[in-house]
Formats: C-alpha cells, structure tokens, sequence
C-alpha cells in the first residue's frame, strides 16, 4: 500500500485571557473541517489548536482580576478546551505554552538564532500595542482620541524604551521577498499576500525579542532578567507540538513542515514576516502555507465588550446545534474573506438547506423505503437517463471538492455538495417515486435506489461539516463505519440492495423561533 501522505494542520493559539467568542469558534471549526476532508481523503493527518498564554496582555488582565495569570489562563484555558468538544474540533493535541517542554522549545529555538549571529542586545524605543501584543513603526500609528495613539488596528499603543534582545529581521528582507516570490502560495489569499509583500518591501526593522520589564515569560538562554517577547514563544508552539528540539522525533520528521496554519487576517504580519525569518535564521524548513481567514462581524460591527454584542459560542451552539452553527460559518463565509452573523441568517441557512433541501430529501426517500421496499436498500432495475445523470453529478463531486480544496474553499466544497442536494430534489420531484409505486413498482425501486445513494456521497462528503448529522444519516443507509471515507465514494462504494435499513428518522429538524424571536 502506498505510504499515505501526511498533513500537519494548525491553528493560531488563542489568548486565554478571556472566554473564547466567536472569532476563536470560527478559526477552530475551519481547521476542523479540514483536518477532518484531509483524514477522510486519506492523509495521515495531526492537527493542532491550543493556548497563548504568555505576554503583557494576560499579565494586565490577570492584575485587573487580582489573580496571578496562571490562575487566569488555567480558568479560561479549561474553557477553549470546552469550546472545542462543544463545537466537535478534532484536535491531536491542545497545546499550552505553559508547558515545560515548551519553554525548552522556545529556549533551544533562541540559542539557535543567537548561535547564527541573529540576536543582539540594545535599547528598544517605540510604540507597542498590549492589546496585539505587537511592536509598530511611527509611520503606522495615528493620532486618536484624549491624546491616546492607535496602530493600524485601532487598539492603543504606548511609548516604550526598555533594553532588550533584537533579532536582526532586517538582514531578511530580501529572503523572505525571494521566497513569497518562488513560493506564490505560501501566503493565502492573494490579497493578504500583497500587503506582506509591501511591508517586506518597505523595509524591515530589526525586532525586539525580549522584555525586562516582565516577568511572566519564557526566560532568555542565560539573561533570566529577560522574558521572550510573547509572539517569539507562541510562535515556536508550532514545533513544541512535534517534539521540537529532537528534530530526529518521530513526530518532527514525519509532519514538519506544517502543510498550513490556519490564522486570522489580523496576525498574518507574524506567520508570514516574523516566524519564516525564524526558522531561517535556526536553519528550519518554513512552513508550505500560511492562510489568513477572514474576520466574523455581529451585523456589520465587531464584536466588543463595550458595545455588548460579543456572542458566546456555546450559547450559539446550545441555541442552534453544534452542526447547525459549523455549517453556517463554512457555508455563508467564503473562506479567506469577512463575513457576519446574525439570528436571521443562521435560522435561513439552517431551514433552507439542512432541514428543507437535504433533511427532507433524506425524510421522504428513507421513509419511502421503510414503507414500500421492505425496509432495506431497494434494488436498481436498468438505469434512465436521468438516474444516470444525477449519479454522474453525485460521483463528480470527490474531484471537485478535492480541486476546491488546493485553496481550502470550504464554502465552494459545500456550495457543490449542496447544487447535486438541489438537483436531486428535482430528480425525486420529477420522477414521482409516489406514483410509481403503483404504475411500476420496479421503476420506484430504482428511483428510491439512486436516491439513497445521492445521498449517501452527501452524507460522506458533508462529514468534515457536520459530522454528528452526516454520520447519522449514514447510520440510516446502513453504511458502515469502515465505509464512510472517500475512497468509498462513487461507484466502489455502491449501497448494496437487500441491506436492511434502521427506521428512518429526521436527521436536520427545523429551528422554530422561540416566541421572544417571533415577536422582536
Ligand atoms: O492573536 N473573527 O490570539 P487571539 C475571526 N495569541 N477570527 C478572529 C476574530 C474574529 N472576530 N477575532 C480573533 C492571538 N480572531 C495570538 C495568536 S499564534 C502563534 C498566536 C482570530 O486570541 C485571530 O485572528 O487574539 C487569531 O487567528 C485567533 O482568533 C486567536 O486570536
């Protein structure tokens, strides 16, 4: 057998500096999805998420709380762990950077950057933003209200001169510009590829790795009296999960270099400038693919405490269903842009196309087949035109996903299941299988048949999305666990006619508003 192809697969490590919104529900249910397509497609997949836990930020927030912010990330951190078993997110490993393999990571990391000539000490002056956690030139702060400046995404900077550790970035620039060159992917999309590339062209300034005036921090190799700059360590998490040092583990020569990482538009700067600069300078292959999603806004704004329209991802899952909210997020937002949420449009997406386009196709067939074909897969008698043409749509669907997903565009890979979902619905209205049933019986057998297995390549398909419904639906078509990849989908994996089925029940109910809906 051929040696499946692996694929390492992350996400960004969240602050745990509070509990986890929407934003951090989003990025985690995307690498999952993916991580799921990629198994189901075959790869030997190891998928990582987990939890930032050092830096000003969890050191300001924690002293707000009159807690220490171990306590405070140990509370929060139990919470990102919650969230993904809550949202389904099948992750190899929740890494914490905490961890004491980690501090050695970051540690073995630095002396590999310093033993390349890459790390000096001097003093830093400039402004910094706690709430990014990120250092900005002059030329991209601008004045804002009551004499507080702001960076370039509207959160406060302070004046800061503190002496620090600098890694040389700057003797980068022009190999970092020569691999977004050589590599025109390795900055996805194309748009948040062009603002890299202009930064790195503008000219890259050496960065100030370590802090003094901070305790809690990855210490310096040999100079205790300073902390890692918070990105320095996070960014090295990426490693700490495959055993890094020990670049003979097992783990670190199987899946380094990660395939992607999977981050948000707002930290693409630091996978895509900072980390290749790093692993560079430590003599560390770069990771293939750095994606930058997009942003989920509550109507139109972005969600803040102050403006009190931060929504709780368990609250959304409780309300809607822990498939129904997945759906939503990949279906409505195309991958890599901005989207928004609102009650409206999740109950429309829940309605129209789980409980009426496939929840119902799969309730009228499936019953049809309790009721009329003793209960088991109905067997095909000579195939129409039409029958044919909807398999053929059905069969397609693996290439198509597959090509969707060179760019991980999970809404396209939905927006094609779901077209076949429709032109299945108007193959099973066309055909009146209900009036067959007395005219000729055989022709509603065939007609139930390829039904099914319309539906049963949806269900396969549809797994990395909504895996609890999918892998119900698949229960109902008597469909085996060892049967539910891709290799199984078209023609090898055919329903066998004769298999007794469950009795059919409805696998996407309809989200009824409550009365306080229906009347606001
Ligand atoms: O940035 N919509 O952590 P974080 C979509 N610790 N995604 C969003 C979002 C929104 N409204 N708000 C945030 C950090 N995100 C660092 C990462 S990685 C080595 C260190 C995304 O908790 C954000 O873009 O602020 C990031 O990818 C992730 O959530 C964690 O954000």
């Amino acid at each position: 057998m051929a040696e499946r192809q692996k694929f390492y697969i992350t996400t960004a490590i969240s602050y745990p500096n509070g509990a986890p919104h929407i934003g951090h529900a989003y990025e985690a249910v995307a690498a999952d999805a993916i991580a799921r397509f990629k198994r189901l497609d075959g790869c030997d997949v190891f998928f990582m998420t987990g939890v930032d836990e050092h830096g000003l930020k969890m050191t300001q927030t924690a002293a707000r709380e009159g807690i220490g912010p171990k306590e405070l990330s140990d509370r929060n951190t139990a919470l990102f762990v919650q969230m993904c078993d809550r949202l389904a997110v099948s992750r190899d490993r929740f890494i914490r950077t905490t961890e004491p393999a980690h501090y050695a990571a970051s540690q073995a990391l630095w002396r590999k950057m310093a033993e390349a000539g890459d790390i000096y000490l001097d003093t830093y002056a400039g402004w910094y933003s706690v709430r990014d956690e990120a250092f900005y030139d002059e030329s991209e702060t601008v004045p804002g209200e009551n004499g507080v400046r702001l960076g370039p995404q509207g959160t406060p900077v302070e004046w800061t001169e503190e002496q620090t550790y600098f890694f040389r970035l700057s003797a980068y620039q022009d190999r970092l510009l020569a691999h977004y060159e050589a590599n025109p992917d390795f900055i996805s999309p194309a748009s948040r590829r062009n603002e890299v590339v202009s930064f790195v062209r503008s000219g890259l300034q050496d960065l100030s790795i370590s802090r003094t005036t901070l305790t809690w921090g990855v210490p310096v190799p040999e100079a205790p009296d300073h902390v890692m700059y918070v990105w320095v360590d996070a960014l090295t998490n990426y490693i700490t999960g495959l055993g890094y040092p020990d670049v003979e583990s097992e783990a670190f020569r199987r899946y380094w270099p990660a395939d992607v990482h999977i981050i948000g538009k707002d930290i693409t700067r630091f996978h895509a400038v900072y980390w290749p600069a790093f692993l560079m300078s430590a003599g560390l292959p770069l990771p293939q693919r750095v994606f930058g999603h997009g942003f989920l806004f509550n109507r139109g704004e972005k969600m803040s405490k102050s403006v009190g329209n931060v929504i709780d991802p368990f609250t959304l899952a409780e309300t809607y269903g822990t498939d129904q909210l997945r759906y939503f997020f990949l279906r409505e937002v195309p991958f890599g842009q901005d989207g928004n949420y609102s009650h409206e449009a999740i109950v429309n997406r829940i309605n129209a196309d789980l409980a009426n386009d496939l929840g119902n196709l799969a309730q009228r067939s499936l019953s049809m087949i309790a009721k009329n074909c003793g209960g088991a897969v109905p067997a095909p008698n000579g195939l129409t035109e039409a029958d044919r043409a909807i398999l053929a749509a059905a069969d397609g669907l693996h290439a198509k996903a597959r090509a969707a997903m060179v760019d991980y565009a999970l809404h396209t890979v939905l927006a094609d299941v779901w077209a076949v979902v429709a032109e299945a619905n108007r193959y099973f209205a066309a055909q009146e299988p209900w009036a067959l049933r007395k005219t000729d019986p055989r022709r509603m057998e065939t007609v139930l048949y390829v039904t099914a297995e319309v539906l049963r390549e949806v269900a396969i398909l549809a797994q990395p999305v909504v895996p609890a419904a999918a892998a119900r639906l698949l229960d109902l078509l008597a469909v085996g666990p060892d049967r539910r990849d891709f290799a199984v989908l078209g023609e090898k994996g055919r329903l066998e006619p004769g298999t007794p089925l469950p009795a059919p029940v409805p696998v996407f109910p309809r989200y009824v508003e409550t009365e306080a809906e229906a009347a606001s």
